[in-house]
């Protein structure tokens, strides 16, 4: 379940965000977790978060899996061409350990550029107080089966890297949400529209990074929890040669970042995406984007006291994945519900078979709308072993109809 915590002063601060809130604001449309939700990272495909994932190894607890995906909706049949990671980008995952918004430690992972379709790219990962490691990526293939995933471990630190195309794990079905908050805003809620079922995402593939990190790289000296925000940064100018190619150069500005899924996509009116974007935990703790939020929910009949839930998570410590290193995890959480006696799942952390929308629904319906968007899963099965993720979906063969695409 969602940690609880200064209760107190939560409430107090909801009274006072709800007191500002704009009344009958409107909610956004939402378009995914993180895919492509803002303008400032539609036309940056290479520096736009889809989803971040924060879960203890099911297979090994003393072990954290951080990942991050970017660059959705990669079509099978494309995979060569678009499988690489833009090497101008730094992604980073934000670690927060002591329990407020302020970031204790970075992990920036960056890549060579891509020389060759059949080669991989080399990744370098610098953890704030490691010595930096290299790995290579996973080249992709159009053969009928993928390749297999490559995964790199540093023999120093124990952390294990892989970077390369997976499936999308993210399952939701954008149309039936969409077509349900619209009855919602109209004051005629419609769960029907929910039954559609349809998922968004099934049949395509993403750009993965994922780390199998020792909990104690991680834990910070007094609390159990870790916090963690995806972000993706580029360098603050980029210089276009005429001879092709570009060069870059000044400091590493924010492009995107992602904690919780679908806060930016769901809970920020759309003229205030790419400023969220650009902004980090430490603004939505100062209540930089308090208002909105407060806002959004409130249109759509959300009560204080899970206003106050989902406010607890993205915005009273910053937005930040927070995962508690102390609860067992035994599971990838595919077919959990938080309903479950013994959940412990999202949002506590984010397992890649948790189904963070239908969560997500329940807190928003006030805890009532226990079915969610009839996609209860994702549409091929999660791997055994670290990574975790599936392999990217292969063209089909002749004569095979369905590619899994559901739009
Ligand atoms: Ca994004
Ligand atoms: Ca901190
Ligand atoms: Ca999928
Ligand atoms: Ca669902």
């Amino acid at each position: 379940m969602f940690p609880v915590r200064k209760k107190k002063s939560l409430m107090v601060a909801l009274t006072t965000a709800l007191a500002c809130a704009t009344i009958g604001t409107l909610a956004p449309p939402l378009q995914a977790a993180d895919h492509a939700e803002s303008t400032s990272v539609a036309g940056d495909p290479g520096a736009d978060i889809a989803d971040v994932f924060a879960f203890l190894d099911p297979t090994d607890n003393s072990k954290v899996i951080l990942a991050l995906d970017v660059e959705g909706f990669v079509v099978p049949s494309e995979l060569l061409n678009l499988s690489f990671f833009a090497p101008e980008v730094t992604y980073r995952f934000e670690i927060e350990n002591t329990g407020d918004a302020t970031p204790d430690q970075v992990i920036n992972i960056s890549f060579s550029p891509q020389t060759s379709r059949s080669q991989p790219q080399t990744a370098t990962i610098q953890f704030s107080n490691l010595h930096p490691f290299t790995a290579p990526t996973t080249v992709q293939t159009q053969a009928s089966t993928a390749n297999p995933f490559v995964v790199t471990t540093d023999p120093a630190s124990g952390v294990s890297f892989f970077a390369g195309l997976t499936d999308d794990p993210f399952f939701f079905d954008i149309v039936g949400f969409n077509r349900f908050v619209a009855s919602v805003l109209t004051g005629s809620p419609d769960p029907t529209q929910l039954q559609r079922g349809r998922d968004s995402f099934a049949g395509y593939n993403i750009h993965m990074i994922a780390l199998r990190v020792p909990a104690s790289l991680l834990k910070g000296p007094d609390s159990n929890v870790i916090g963690v925000n995806g972000v993706t940064l580029r360098r603050r100018f980029s210089v276009r040669s005429k001879f092709g190619g570009e060069s870059t150069l000044g400091r590493l500005i924010q492009v995107d970042r992602m904690a919780t899924p679908a806060v930016n996509t769901a809970l920020l009116p759309f003229p205030r995406k790419n400023e969220y974007n650009a902004s980090t935990p430490q603004d939505d703790a100062a209540g930089k984007f308090a208002n909105d939020i407060v806002g959004t929910l409130t249109a759509l009949g959300t009560n204080a006291t899970n206003i106050g839930i989902l406010a607890n998570v993205a915005v009273l410590h910053g937005d930040y994945l927070r995962l508690d290193l102390s609860v067992p995890n035994s599971s990838l959480g595919v077919g959990s519900r938080v309903t479950d006696a013994g959940y412990a799942g999202f949002p506590n952390g984010r397992r890649p078979g948790d189904d963070t929308i239908d969560v997500l629904l329940y807190f928003i319906t006030n805890q009532t709308l226990t079915t969610g968007d009839h996609v209860d899963s994702n549409d091929v099965s999660l791997g055994n072993s670290f990574p975790f993720f599936a392999p990217p979906q292969p063209p089909r063969a002749s004569g095979v109809i369905d590619d899994n695409t559901r739009n």
